[in-house]
């Protein structure tokens, strides 16, 4: 538990208690301990491990009553207070207070006055002039709250990376064309590969730092500019948020550092610093007055006696503890991977037949491909069907003697994506999963059943041994579909206890297993696959990057994932 989370949590609870009218002394008290906590440089976790509340108490800001709370979220890493002050408010409600412009008091008021619980609500009683008939409140005011719910919603709108990234790389182009450009780079949530993205933030080194303003912000797509300043301006461009900062070469390490983020480790590495007698901060790594280092991003790290930490990784899970005792990971990477094993063909819902799936595969080098057709009850047109099971074997085994006299070692894999049924039978019988090379079971329907079912229904597959990996284990889609109930500790026992593969699925959209869920299979000792689900050649390309990059979030090294193998290694973990 963080400094940060503990100040999220006091800062909540002042939140409730102003919505709820409480008296203001309990308000600040607060508010105050929040900000006090927000800006120490010690742990307070190790603090209340060490001293308790009597040491807590010594801190200014800090009371009896928000001692005992640290203390108690130290311990168990929850406040009850929180909790059931949370449960006596209409969760929405308290969303309202995320609207700029909008404050607690006023939130209340709307809820007592109109019975207001949500942001439609409160946008349509301000757009019926609803709010004037409550005292002090008037024109101005409705027209504040529009504006701040409308800024709201676009503060929410994060990108996928897969949207995000490549017009951050084109703006890099773009720029990199100035000869006043010395240097630049991603920084942000985007260089962190997180998967969405809230705003691109852009890097650069230069001497001239207004032609660089002029140009970034008369780039191709810009449809506002957000503000122009000497050193940072920022920009709409394709409906995306875009900051780009100047700095001076001898500060490029530093701010590298400082807005790759994220705002967590940030924190930890400013802490680190100031337990060494030293200030960490954008600009660059100071004793006293005196110049360190900050030219380099590695400065940083070595100036607080960690080890170089990938940016994927900063996020405070734990990256600072394993640079401190120099076991960061050695990530894996794109150029790891030696086959692919979830694709689509024409046989199902592809694009593209098995042999152009199988070429793009070799120009990538590949020594595999499973294509793993959809069986039938996903309902789609052309499922996999008993009848044409057959025939799509000939084929494949016509395309695999294609490439038989080449010296590279090929083949593609006769696989099937084979439904996961809600009454917890494979869409195939026993006889004919077993004539498959690889199955890769996946929950195509019913998403709606309880955890119990579905984590059941799921390890119930497992068991299956005919099964061999699990597809986008917890079927969500981002921003667009929540991922269904399961016991995600339970899928990963029985993964491990079963010998089944889970699958990060690569796919912009999907990117499950999660970053976090990766790092659980790691630790579980469950292998992953990184696959691309691609319905085309050249999605089997494209997409395998944000895989990876997910990959590498979650921890994940060469030996964690199966396809990081050769195929005599795939033939002989499928052979049943
Ligand atoms: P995003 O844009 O919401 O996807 O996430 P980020 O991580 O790109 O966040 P952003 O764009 O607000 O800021 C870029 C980086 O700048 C962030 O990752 C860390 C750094 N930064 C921003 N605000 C603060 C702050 O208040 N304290 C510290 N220590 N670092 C900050
Ligand atoms: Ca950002
Ligand atoms: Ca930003």
């Amino acid at each position: 538990m963080l400094n940060l989370d503990i100040a999220r949590i006091f800062n909540e609870i002042a939140d409730i208690f102003e919505v709820k009218g409480e008296n203001a002394f309990k308000i600040r008290a607060y508010r105050k301990a929040a900000l006090t906590i927000e800006t120490l440089t010690q742990d307070l976790k190790v603090i209340a491990e060490r001293g308790g509340v009597k040491e807590l108490k010594n801190i200014p800001g800090i009371g009896e009553g928000i001692a005992k709370k640290i203390v108690e979220i130290a311990e168990t890493g929850d406040c009850k207070k929180h909790r059931e002050l949370k449960q006596e408010m209409p969760s929405e409600l308290l969303e309202l207070l995320a609207i700029p412009r909008v404050g607690p008091k006023m939130i209340a008021k709307v809820h007592q006055e109109l019975g207001i619980t949500n942001i439609e609500e409160l946008e349509q009683a301000a757009r019926a002039h609803k709010l004037e008939g409550i005292p002090g409140f008037g024109a101005k005011v409705e027209e504040n709250i529009l504006k701040g719910i409308e800024q709201y919603r676009s503060y929410q709108g994060r990108v996928l990376l897969s949207k995000a990234l490549p017009y951050a790389e084109s703006i890099v182009n773009e720029l990199k064309k100035l000869d006043v450009v010395e240097q630049i780079i991603i920084a942000g949530s985007l260089r962190r590969m997180r998967e969405t993205i809230g705003d691109i933030d852009i890097l650069v080194v230069s001497k001239r730092p207004s032609e660089v303003m002029d140009a970034f912000t008369s780039l191709d797509g810009v449809e506002d500019v957000i503000a122009k300043g000497t050193t940072k301006s920022s920009i709409i461009i394709n409906g995306i948020n875009a900051d780009v900062r100047v700095v001076e070469a001898v500060s490029f390490g530093a701010a590298a550092h400082y807005f790759t983020g994220s705002k967590h480790h940030n924190v930890r590495i400013r802490e680190l610093g100031m337990k060494k007698g030293l200030k960490i901060n954008e600009y660059g790594i100071f004793r006293g007055d005196e110049r360190i280092g900050g030219e380099h991003e590695e400065d940083v790290f070595a100036s607080v006696g960690l080890a170089y930490t990938p940016p994927e990784l900063r996020e405070d899970r734990g990256e600072i503890e394993a640079a401190k005792e120099n076991r960061i990971p050695k990530l894996i990477e794109l150029s790891d991977l030696k086959g692919d094993l979830h694709v689509h063909t024409n046989w199902s819902d592809g694009r593209d037949s098995i042999e152009e799936m199988a070429k793009a595969a070799l120009a990538l080098g590949y020594e595999y491909i499973a294509v793993a057709d959809h069986s039938p009850a996903v309902g789609i047109a052309g499922g996999l069907n008993e009848e044409k099971i057959p025939k799509r074997k000939e084929e494949i085994e016509r395309v695999n003697t294609r490439f038989e006299g080449d010296r590279i070692q090929f083949r593609v894999l006769n696989s099937v994506e084979a439904d996961i049924k809600s009454d917890f039978s494979m869409d195939f019988s026993d006889e004919i999963l077993k004539d498959f090379d690889v199955v890769v079971g996946a929950v195509h329907t019913k998403f709606s059943q309880d955890r119990e079912t579905m984590t059941t229904r799921i390890v119930t597959a497992m068991e299956n041994p005919n099964v061999d990996i699990i597809a986008h284990p917890t079927g969500r889609l981002l921003r667009k579909r929540d991922p269904y109930e399961v016991d995600m500790e339970r899928l990963m026992a029985a993964a491990k206890d079963t010998g089944t593969v889970l699958e990060l699925n690569s796919f912009p959209t999907r990117l499950d297993l999660n970053d976090i869920h990766c790092k659980m299979a790691k630790d579980y000792g469950v292998l992953i696959a990184i696959s691309t689900d691609a319905h085309d050649a050249i999605q089997m390309g494209a997409v395998i990057k944000y895989g990876v990059a997910t990959a590498r979030r979650g921890w994940l090294e060469p030996e964690d994932v199966v396809n990081t193998r050769g195929l005599e290694y795939v033939l002989k973990m499928v052979k049943r």
